[in-house]
């Protein structure tokens, strides 16, 4: 008995495996973003460097995780509020060639001035 419960359970537990193998590989539904996740935080943003190619979709995720900020990319008219702890999706098309800089546009304290990072768009 307790040999079949056990076969019973094992046959259970592969066709659970099967059944989440089957799913459609796992990705949302919108993977034809270029997606980055950031925090911000006075010691800047993580990561600082984002590269992508030029015409992608960019999606950037991104969590302020000791205060408020502001993420400001000017080049693609990019200015938003970071409330602490409360997650952004920001969204544009990298349709130009460059290195554009980003930066935290509220002051948020001594390192503020050093919270900075690059986008890097390719041809
Ligand atoms: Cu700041």
């Amino acid at each position: 008995m307790s040999r079949r419960c056990g076969f019973i359970l094992a046959v259970g537990a592969l066709m659970a495996i099967a059944a989440i193998k089957a799913r459609p590989s796992g990705k949302a539904p919108s993977s034809d973003y270029h997606e980055f996740t950031l925090t911000a935080k006075d010691s800047g943003f993580e990561p600082n460097i984002l590269t992508v190619k030029k015409g992608e979709k960019v999606r950037l995720i991104i969590t302020a995780t000791d205060c408020e900020h502001e993420f400001r990319l000017d080049t693609f008219d990019i200015n938003q509020v970071l409330q602490k702890g409360n997650p952004e999706i920001i969204e544009f098309t990298a349709s130009k060639v460059g290195t554009f800089e980003f930066k935290c546009s509220v002051y948020c304290g001594k390192r503020h001035g050093k919270m900075k990072g690059k986008l890097v768009v390719q041809e």
